[in-house]
Parts: structure tokens; C-alpha cells; sequence
């Protein structure tokens, strides 16, 4: 029989059995709700995801709720998402212009007006009651100014079934979803003590104000996702401006969370109310998404994932074409969150042969370097190019990244296909 959310104390019930199987406190979304969902995800090979009242967009020309313009040149539209081409940095700086920076929206851009925006900060994690920040309060406080990425983790997913021949599910990004800025706003450290954090604060669950999401009928409420206190209160930024502007709305304007280093679904876009809370919070966002699903991981799935990966790219259009006997230079860029990348190694014959890439930026943890390397192609016809990158804990990318069938976090070196002709 259907629930009938009219029965005010049937529905109650309901939420208290979730809430003491620990489930998805905020938003009623009852667990086998999901597992079915994802369960269908992964039979129609994506998650279809679309914001409530929003035809599903996939394939579309246009993304339905993206305000910036989003030229074929610059982005590859996939879903209600904005992929940035690679080939499109080549000749821009270490920070990612605005124009061309990926656009990763659950449902779609809200406009907010700064004058109106409040952020309330609330919960049993605070010694007294809510406290509200204007825009103006906000930006009156110490500020701060960090260049940092923020990198979807689903990054390089379509690679786990394009290289490795492996079934994932959600959005099949090449390696576009990341971008680097520079971010100027107040420390969330500085917001959560004005606001009277406790000692026994646990984890804070930050909050859009874009649209609830519904996926396969399923409303998971609006997008959150819980960030423990001792991350929040060391490097978190509530970001205002990006690249020396007012933060643009698709990128969540007036303010979002920038978690440094951290998967970008922990950088809330468009923030609107911060939960402080004495215990653990869960959302869709940390349970049944976010994880690592699959062989070799426990039934529930991984810890919720933090750390973003190491990763290379050529600023140069999977399967482009380059004439014969012409010296080119090719160029890209790698990334790490784990550490400064310190070398980079480009074979131009499919793996054969490994030679070092100059590189042009001093690597910097939360950025990423641009590096170059010379090549003529000798013979005619296809061959792959791949970069590896390694940082400063030791690691280099693998051959194959762990299959996970959420497609998160692919760190494998990728075979660009390219002809040569
Ligand atoms: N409120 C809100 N915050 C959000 C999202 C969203 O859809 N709504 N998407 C998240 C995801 S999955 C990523 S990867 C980053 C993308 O940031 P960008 O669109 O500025 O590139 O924002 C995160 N923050
Ligand atoms: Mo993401």
C-alpha cells in the first residue's frame, strides 16, 4: 500500500524508522528507495537525474539551467552538466577563465540576489541558538584567498568503460569536470565560531538553495552533504569571489563552499543554511552516492569519499588529427590533491617510450601544472598519447584505476587516441 504522506503520524513513523536505521535525516529518502534507483541507473547505463518540473536533457544541444554562454568550442554539454574541452586551455593561464570553467549542476542555476542572501547557521552543534550571516556580515570578515581546484568526482569516468571496459553509471565526463580558481571569501572556521560551535560538534551539513533533486521519482531534497568539524574548521572557505569577481551564479553565486582539495560535491554551490550538529549527519550525498561501490568493498560501500586523486590531461580533442613530420608542441596539465606534482612523463608511441614534460608552473598542492613536450610524428595512422603524472607522496598513476560502479575517482594514465596523417 502507498504511504500517504497526508497521515501526519504514519509518515512520522516512517521517519523515525529511518531515522533510527541512521538513514537520511533530512529529507525522508528511505534507503531501498535508492539501492532501486541506482539499481535502474545502472540498467539504462545512466543515472538520469533531472530536476523536478526539467525534461531530462541528455543528448540535448543546450543545458536547461546553465545562465553562463556555453559555446561547442569551450564546452561539451552532457545532461544538465557543462564539460570543459580540454583543447580549449591550451594558451590560458594556470586559472581557469570563467568562460570556460565546467558547470556541474544536480538540477539547475538559481538566481540569488546578494542583498537578499542570508546564511543561517543552526543546530545542536552550537552552544545557543541559530545565527544568521548577511552578504555584507560575511564580507566584512577577515578575508581569505587560496587558488584552488574543484574537481567533480566522477572526473575521467567514461574512461573506466572506454579503456577498461567497465559498466559505471552517472554523468561520462572525459576529463573536462575540473577547473582552478582563485577563490577570495571568509574562513567557514570563522563563521562556525561566531556562531558559537560547540566542542561537541560532530559534522556540519552544508545546504543549497538550488532546486530539490529528483531522480527517478525519488526526491532527495535539496543538495547537501555532511563535512566533519575538523575539516570545516581547518581549510574551508565560504568563497564570494572567483578570479577577482563576484562569484557567478552558475558557479554559485553569491557564495559557496570551497573544500580544498576535497570530491566537488563538497563545495556547496548557492549556500543557503549550515546544520551543525552533535552527531554523525547522513544525505543521499554521503550514503548511496559518493562512495566506492563494488568488488572489494564492503556491502554499504566505501567510507564517504574525501580526497580527489592524481590525474594528467592533453589540451588537445580525443581523437584529433596531427599532420606527419610537423613539429608540434604538445601540452597539458596534471593535478594532485594529495601533494605538489613533481614529475610528468609523455610517451608519444602508446606506452613504449617515456620522455620527462617541461614543466611550466611550480607545483603548488590544490593546483595544477601546465607542462609541454616537443614531438614530430614520423609514420601515418592511429596512435595513442599518454601522460603520467606523479606528486610529491611518491605515487605515479596506475594502468588501471579501481573499478567502482559509480565511475569515482579514475587516476589511470589515459590513452589519448590520436591519427596522424
Ligand atoms: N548546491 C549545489 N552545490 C553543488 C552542486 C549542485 O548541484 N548544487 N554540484 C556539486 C558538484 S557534484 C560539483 S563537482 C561542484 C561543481 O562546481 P562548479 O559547477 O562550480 O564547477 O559543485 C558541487 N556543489
Ligand atoms: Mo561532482
Amino acid at each position: 500500500m502507498p504511504i500517504d504522506l497526508s497521515d501526519e503520524s504514519r509518515y512520522d513513523r516512517t521517519r523515525l524508522r529511518q531515522w533510527a536505521r541512521g538513514r537520511a535525516r533530512s529529507a525522508g529518502v528511505d534507503r531501498r528507495d535508492l539501492l532501486k534507483l541506482f539499481a535502474m541507473g545502472a540498467a539504462a547505463g545512466s543515472l538520469g537525474v533531472a530536476a523536478a518540473g526539467t525534461a531530462s536533457a541528455a543528448g540535448a544541444e543546450a543545458a536547461p539551467g546553465i545562465v553562463k554562454p556555453l559555446p561547442p568550442e569551450l564546452f561539451t554539454i552532457r545532461g544538465t552538466n557543462a564539460e570543459t574541452n580540454f583543447a580549449a586551455l591550451r594558451g590560458t593561464g594556470r586559472l581557469t577563465p570563467v568562460d570556460r570553467f565546467f558547470v556541474r549542476n544536480h538540477t539547475s542555476t538559481p538566481r540569488i540576489d546578494a542583498g537578499a542572501w542570508r546564511l543561517k547557521v543552526w543546530g545542536d552543534g552550537l552552544a545557543g541558538g541559530p545565527v544568521e550571516f548577511s552578504y555584507e556580515r560575511l564580507r566584512a570578515l577577515r578575508a581569505v584567498e587560496r587558488t584552488l581546484f574543484i574537481e567533480c568526482a566522477g572526473n575521467g569516468r567514461s574512461f573506466y568503460s572506454t579503456q577498461q571496459g567497465q559498466a559505471v553509471t552517472g554523468t561520462a565526463w572525459t576529463l573536462g569536470a575540473i577547473g582552478v580558481a582563485h577563490w577570495r571569501g571568509a574562513r567557514l572556521s570563522d563563521v562556525l565560531r561566531l556562531a558559537g560551535v560547540s566542542r561537541g560538534a560532530v559534522d556540519v551539513l552544508p545546504r543549497g538553495l538550488d532546486d530539490e533533486v529528483v531522480a527517478n521519482w525519488v526526491n532527495l531534497g535539496r543538495v547537501r552533504r555532511p563535512l566533519p568539524v575538523t575539516k570545516a574548521l581547518d581549510d574551508v572557505l565560504l568563497a564570494y569571489e572567483m578570479n577577482g569577481r563576484p562569484l557567478p551564479p552558475d558557479h554559485g553565486g553569491p557564495v559557496r563552499l570551497v573544500v580544498p582539495d576535497w570530491v566537488g560535491i563538497s563545495s556547496i554551490k548557492w549556500v543557503g543554511d549550515i546544520e551543525v550538529s552533535g552527531e554523525a549527519l547522513y544525505s543521499p550525498w554521503n550514503t548511496d552516492m559518493y562512495r566506492l561501490f563494488g568488488p572489494g568493498q564492503p556491502a554499504e560501500g566505501s567510507a564517504p569519499l574525501t580526497r580527489q586523486t592524481l590525474k594528467s590531461a592533453f589540451e588537445l580533442p580525443l581523437g584529433a588529427s596531427v599532420p606527419v613530420h610537423r613539429t608540434r608542441l604538445l601540452t597539458g596539465r596534471s593535478w594532485s590533491a594529495a601533494a605538489p606534482v613533481t614529475r610528468v612523463e609523455v610517451s608519444t608511441d602508446g606506452g613504449g617510450h617515456w620522455r620527462r614534460a617541461r614543466m611550466h608552473d611550480t607545483p603548488q598542492r590544490g593546483g595544477w601544472v601546465r607542462w609541454s613536450v616537443p614531438w614530430t610524428p614520423r609514420t601515418t595512422g592511429a596512435t595513442a598519447l599518454l601522460a603520467r603524472a606523479s606528486d610529491g607522496t611518491g605515487r605515479t598513476q596506475p594502468e588501471t584505476a579501481v573499478h567502482n560502479t559509480q565511475g569515482y575517482l579514475f587516476d589511470a594514465v589515459v590513452r589519448h587516441p590520436v591519427t596522424v596523417v
